[in-house]
């Protein structure tokens, strides 16, 4: 494990970014664990937040000319990310998020920031069924620019349409690669060693043997 990937978790935990319970999915699953970004909710943590996605970026390799952070959740993400860049790695890129809605007036139009242009990395929270992030990649495209990647903070691992993961759908349907800070393996491994969690655990192997992907 990174010193980022630890960082983040102790952070996750910190917050209580991750639950426990029962949680109804974007994608209707009924999910015995919750990855709950909105905690991130003062200034120190997103700091950290973005100091941890830059990281995980930069030890990738994987080449970028602008960050793009989807509406809504992805948009601090994504500036965070753009601010730990030039402040830690010296990497000044462009960034740009959306509108939900388009704006008829003012500046008009769903993107706001730099042009979509070159190569663009996705930068969210959470990838589960990977539909928010199929939207994303659409939208790049539509705008003539070329997807690069994903980077988010945790890939849920769970079953896109198919046999596979939606990460790894989505690296074989665009050929571009999903760099997730942390996974369901890394949860997994630590509610299971902790004896408190005997019964999450339980209920995440259960999880998993229904919505994940065959390691
Ligand atoms: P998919 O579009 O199915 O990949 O779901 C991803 C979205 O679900 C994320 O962008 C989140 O808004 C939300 N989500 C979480 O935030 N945390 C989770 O642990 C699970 C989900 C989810 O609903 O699947």
């Amino acid at each position: 494990m990174h010193d980022y990937q630890r960082d983040f978790i102790e952070l996750t935990l910190q917050r209580d970014v991750l639950r426990f319970g029962e949680f109804t999915l974007k994608s209707g699953r009924q999910s015995p664990y919750f990855f709950n970004m909105g905690r991130i909710d003062n200034g120190a943590a997103l700091a950290r937040l973005g100091r941890a996605y830059a990281s995980a970026l930069v030890g990738s390799g994987v080449a970028v000319d602008m960050l793009f952070g989807p509406a809504y959740k992805g948009i601090p993400l994504a500036a965070a990310t753009a601010i730990a860049l030039a402040d830690r790695h010296g990497r000044d890129l462009p960034w740009a998020y959306n509108r939900k809605e388009a704006k008829d007036h003012g500046e008009g139009g769903t993107l706001v920031g730099a042009p979509l242009q070159g190569r663009v990395l996705i930068v969210d929270d959470v990838m589960t069924a990977g539909t928010a992030v199929r939207e994303s990649l659409a939208l790049i495209r539509a705008q003539g620019a070329t997807p690069a990647g994903v980077l988010i903070a945790l890939d849920r691992q769970e079953r896109g349409t198919g046999a596979l993961s939606a990460a790894q759908e989505v690296t074989a349907e665009y050929g571009i690669p999903v760099i997730a800070i942390t996974s369901l393996t890394d949860v997994m491994a630590y509610a299971g060693e902790r004896p408190d969690l005997a019964g999450e655990y339980a209920r995440l192997l259960a999880y998993r043997d229904r919505y994940g992907v065959a390691a």
